[in-house]
């Protein structure tokens, strides 16, 4: 598994920082996936909020939040500019080491709207966790497709008809992106996974209050209300994500790829695909050709290749 995982009984119990209950959906991973991550960063964070579920629905309406840390709720594209922005202040204040400086954003946030903001505050190098959670759609708005959304799901903008059947473009692999721009550090992770995931925030912690650069953090957002699944499922579909090799767990730090984890006899793609009402159009031969692709990402991961 990871560098560095925290175990179960280490998680902080007393830490809440997600309070005063919240309007995300029964069964929703974005506030799964949160509120494990602001255990670890504690009080002292600032979060920069980008539009979108964690925004609307959890931490930003006033005067209802949920958020126990100070948050800035700024325009969906400027979200590393304003992060960035943040950092410099406290940094000439004297007062960046007193603080994780952490933006909380969707994959329309990321992987569209805020692209360019984001790649040019990872570029000038700002101490900064970014924590991308992923539902794979601009879900908050009525589940239009976004960048993140992977190819054939169904969403309001990309119907399935008799010409095209769901998105017909590849997910942009984030991770990587923001690694080979500059990230000190970049990681995905899972809500399953929890171990895991935590000891990725503590390490984007200890990068960034260490000045050696962006730490990037990349968490699907299981999501029932988008996916078009029950919502007891989220945590047995976000486990069957990574079973079935659909995602991988892995983290690049300074350069250097580490797989994290590598599921034994990975189960058919089939399993995590059939259960979500998005991929229902997929038929047979839809589902092995995404089967193949699969097997060929891991040919690759599992080699020295990387
Ligand atoms: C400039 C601008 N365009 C559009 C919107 C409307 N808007 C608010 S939330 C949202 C969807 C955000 O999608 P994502 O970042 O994936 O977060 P999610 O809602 O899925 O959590 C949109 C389009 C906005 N707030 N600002
Ligand atoms: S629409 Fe999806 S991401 Fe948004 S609050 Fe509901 S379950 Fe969570
Ligand atoms: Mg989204």
């Amino acid at each position: 598994m990871p560098s560095q995982q925290i175990p179960i009984r280490d998680i902080p119990y007393d830490i809440e920082l997600l309070t005063r209950g919240h309007r995300a959906c029964p069964g929703c991973g974005m506030a799964i996936a949160c509120r494990q991550a602001l255990k670890i960063l504690g009080k002292n964070t600032v979060c920069m909020l980008s539009a979108g579920c964690f925004a609307s629905c959890t931490a930003g309406p006033f005067p209802t939040s949920s958020i126990g840390t100070p948050a800035i709720f700024g325009s969906f594209g400027s979200t590393g500019a304003a992060l960035s922005g943040i950092e410099a202040a406290l940094r000439i204040k004297g007062r960046n080491k007193d603080f994780n400086i952490v933006a909380i954003a969707g994959d329309g946030g990321t992987a569209d709207i805020g692209y360019q903001s984001l790649s040019a505050a990872i570029d000038r190098g700002h101490n900064i966790i970014y924590i991308c959670y992923d539902n794979e759609a601009y879900m908050n708005t009525g589940i239009q497709k976004s960048g993140s959304t992977p190819y054939g799901a169904w969403t309001t903008t990309t119907p399935v008809g008799r010409l095209i059947k769901g998105k017909q473009q590849p997910k942009k692999p984030l991770a990587q992106l923001f690694a080979t721009n500059g990230a000190y550090y970049s990681a995905t992770a899972s809500i399953a996974y929890v171990s895991d995931w935590v000891g990725k925030v503590k390490r984007a912690i200890e990068v960034t209050q260490a000045g050696l650069g962006p730490a990037f953090l990349h968490i699907p957002a299981e999501c029932p209300t988008g996916w078009r699944y029950p919502s007891e499922h989220t945590v047995e579909l976000a486990r069957l994500a990574v079973l079935t090799g659909w995602w991988a767990l892995y983290e690049i730090e300074h350069g250097e790829f580490k797989l994290n984890f590598r599921p034994k006899n990975r189960e058919p793609v089939e399993a995590y695909l059939r259960p979500q009402g998005r991929f229902r159009h997929f038929t047979a031969e839809d589902i092995a050709k995404i089967q193949e692709r699969i097997d060929k990402d891991w040919e690759v991961l599992e080699s020295d290749m990387i």
